[in-house]
């Protein structure tokens, strides 16, 4: 069967009912997961609210780490932030795990696990072996944009773009939808260049003014890992595994 690649700009959008799903959130959630598994963390528990992240990380105790954001900052009582810098740094590999939440990247992962198909973790990282991931588990994928509030955002969309761009090399006669083709035109519009295309994002802009340039340099290293992490539902919870 042809490949056939769907694009959702924004979780408010209507789901189609594809065989798997990549979730993006570039800056930073999915980034960071992607950064956490590289560095040897073991599992993500993602989580939609603070108040949850706080009462679990008190009933599993200081073997597992709270991180996440709100406004791009740790809220209070967290061990880390959303940085995929700071995650880098923290020895992850030494923790049970991780609890997890962020503005817009865990709500659009739940999101995605709550249609029952498979859901793999996707960035600018580790675009190529996502996008190969995916196709070999199914041929049609669906691709769920975090964006920012509600809305559709730069930054995702160029990365989105990037992953139809990687699937057309494997798959050139895939079937596109609308929103395929519009992430699409906007990766070749930017030269097929992740720094570009923040460079207008203003998620970017807003990260920057907090000092987190590093995170986007980090966010925009097309291709420089390997680890997929993937949705399972494990003890009665949404876990994130390497
Ligand atoms: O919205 C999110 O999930 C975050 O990735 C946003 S931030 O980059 O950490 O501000
Ligand atoms: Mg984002």
């Amino acid at each position: 069967m042809e490949a056939q690649l769907d694009v959702i700009l924004s979780p408010t959008e209507a789901f189609p009912s594809c065989d798997i799903w990549l979730v993006v959130d570039v800056l930073r959630a999915t980034t960071t997961m992607t950064i956490f598994f590289e560095c040897g963390g073991k599992k993500i528990l993602p989580v939609e609210s603070v108040e949850e992240g706080l009462a679990l990380k008190r009933s599993l105790g200081s073997g597992w780490l709270l991180m996440g954001e709100r406004k791009g900052l740790p809220p209070q009582g967290f061990d880390l932030g959303n940085s995929p810098l700071e995650v880098a740094n923290a020895c992850v590999s030494r923790y049970e795990g991780a609890i997890m939440t962020t503005t817009n990247g865990t709500r659009a992962l739940l999101a995605a696990a709550s249609t029952g198909a498979p859901v793999l973790i996707a960035s600018a990282r580790n675009a190529l072996a996502a996008v190969d991931a995916a196709l070999s588990l199914g041929s049609f994928i669906g691709i769920i944009c975090a964006g920012r509030l509600g809305r559709a955002s730069l930054d995702d969309s160029a990365c989105a773009g990037a992953l139809v761009d990687i699937a057309l090399e494997k798959e050139p006669k895939a079937l596109l939808s609308d929103g395929a083709r519009i992430v699409h035109s906007v990766w070749c519009n930017y030269g097929r260049n992740m720094e570009e295309a923040l460079k207008d994002a203003s998620h970017a802009r807003f990260l920057l003014e907090l000092g987190f340039g590093d995170d986007i340099r980090l966010a925009c290293q097309l291709g420089a890992s390997a680890s997929v992490p993937k949705l399972a539902f494990v003890n009665e919870r949404w876990t994130v595994l390497p």
